[in-house]
């Protein structure tokens, strides 16, 4: 009797989501989404381009609004569509325009929006599984190291799709 209580409860507490831990819940893979929230963020306006039969990488784009009072950071992303996924930016150096891993991630402050866009921040799709295709989806795992995991489909666009451009980075030093 008591046994048979306890399942009910527990198959109860598993259905209502009582016990995923706020941490490690995935908030997303939701189909068709242009905008989700995970926590204080609010992900937006997230695509990709199609990419050539042979062509290794691919990039993706979005924006990340932190309405929190804390700052957070995206530390990781990961995708069944490439080996590694890193992130990237794009900078002068002298006159020519390059791209390297922020080792630390990207730091979204509290209060701000950052952009991810063409020319500047990027997700960076290394070693492809398979070619991006125009009007298919491309699911990308993204940790933020306060909020948390979450799944999201960008869109694949055609390779000549106007997009909004990144504002020009200026180099410190
Ligand atoms: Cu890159």
């Amino acid at each position: 009797m008591t046994n048979l209580f306890r399942s009910r409860l527990l198959a109860l507490v598993l259905a209502t989501g009582l016990l995923a831990s706020p941490i490690t819940a995935h908030e997303g893979h939701q189909h068709g989404a242009t905008e989700l929230t995970l926590g204080s963020l609010t992900l937006a306006g997230f695509f990709t381009k199609a990419t050539l039969p042979n062509q290794p990488v691919g990039a993706g784009f979005l924006t990340i609004t932190n309405a929190g009072t804390e700052d957070d950071r995206l530390i990781a992303a990961s995708s069944p569509m490439a080996a590694d996924v890193q992130i990237h930016e794009m900078k002068m150096d002298g006159d020519m325009m390059k791209m390297a891993e922020l080792p630390d991630g990207l730091l979204i402050p509290a209060g701000q929006t950052v952009t991810l866009a063409p020319g500047g921040f990027h997700l960076m799709f290394m070693d492809l599984t398979a070619a991006f295709v125009a009007g298919a989806v491309v699911p990308v795992s993204l940790t933020f190291e306060k909020a948390g995991t979450i799944d999201i489909e960008l869109p694949v666009l055609a390779k000549s799709a106007e997009t909004p451009e990144a504002p020009m980075a200026h180099d410190a030093h």
